[in-house]
């Protein structure tokens, strides 16, 4: 048995008028109840020191960069990082990149228990669109204000597991897990922030989208036989609601925890690593059971190209 017992961090709102300093204290609040809890390692949302600002629109792209970090840890995540090293917990959040030489990425890193950030993932499917669009009820600007992630999918050694990252829109998407299945991935941890409503289509509401979000997790943890624990922000941020929906769901594909609201709080779980042994070795043992000949297609080809008409 090996035993990692994580704390799912959900976060409420944040609205945009909330400064770095109120978060990281929300961050901290939840960190302190996780350990109250013995917690080993907590996780938080994507984009969890501000509010989901892509759905804001600014002509001048560089207004928005006001939203990103510079440094991490900076002055105002600093606190964090410290409070965790006090707990010895490991974490992982996400926030907004800005490079030294300039790039945007959607970001999220793994930080061990003694504070040193040992992994960084930066969001490899960015949905939405990247001018303003008039036909939608409200906007989507992640491929507006990020550029698509350049780190690949790796997996990282901690806490005597393999863990690996992705972030929201990534977990829609089956070659997510399986390129971290293929790494012998234990534990995928990602965060993310839904709309409860599809800005395309009005009548797709929260119980589709929920059940989307399900689906796609369930599937990919069992397909891989890796633990997924899916972080959300919730609830309404200036007037555009999130849905909450934060899970832990097991190497077989069950939801094993849940929370059922949209505030700040913790979802506590112990998740036995070795639960993934009996997947990966008998119907996922990809080494027997895999036809690579027969994949080319993924990898050489984008969209769908159906067969010409007869
Ligand atoms: N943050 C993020 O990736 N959200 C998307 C919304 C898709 S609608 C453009 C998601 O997949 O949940």
């Amino acid at each position: 048995m090996r035993r990692i017992r994580v704390a799912a961090a959900q976060m409420g709102p944040i609205q945009k008028a909330e400064t770095r300093e109120q978060v990281v204290a929300r961050m901290i609040a939840l960190m302190d109840d996780a350990a109250g809890k013995g917690a080993d390692f907590i996780v938080y949302p994507e984009l969890a020191l501000t509010t989901f600002f892509p759905r804001w629109y600014h002509a001048d792209r560089a207004e928005a960069d006001h939203w990103f970090e510079a440094q991490m840890p900076g002055p105002q995540t600093q606190p964090l990082f410290d409070r965790a090293r006090e707990h010895g917990m490991a974490m992982s959040f996400g926030y907004a990149e800005l490079t030294p030489d300039g790039h945007h990425f959607n970001t999220s890193i793994l930080v061990d228990k003694s504070g040193a950030i040992i992994g960084k993932y930066r969001k490899i499917h960015l949905p939405g669109h990247d001018e303003y669009d008039e036909e939608r009820a409200f906007q989507h600007l992640e491929k507006r204000y990020f550029e698509p992630g350049d780190l690949g999918f790796p997996v990282w050694r901690m806490l005597g597991g393999i863990f690996g990252m992705c972030i929201c829109n990534d977990r829609r998407w089956p070659e997510t897990y399986r390129v971290m299945g293929l790494q012998g991935v234990e534990m995928v941890v990602l965060g993310f922030n839904t709309p409860s409503v599809n800005s395309q289509k009005g009548e797709e509401g929260i119980e589709q989208r929920m059940f989307h979000h399900r689906l796609s997790l369930q599937a990919g943890a069992y397909q891989n036989a890796t633990w997924v624990v899916a972080v959300a922000k919730a609830g309404s941020e200036d007037g555009h609601h999130l849905m909450g929906g934060t899970m832990i769901v097991d190497p077989d594909g069950f939801i094993v925890a849940q929370l059922g609201h949209e505030d700040d709080g913790v979802l506590v779980h112990d998740c036995d690593l070795d639960a993934t042994r009996f997947g990966k070795e008998t119907i996922f043992d990809f080494a027997r059971h895999r036809r690579i000949a027969h994949y080319g297609l993924i990898t050489g080809r984008v969209g769908a190209e159906p067969p010409p008409e007869e």
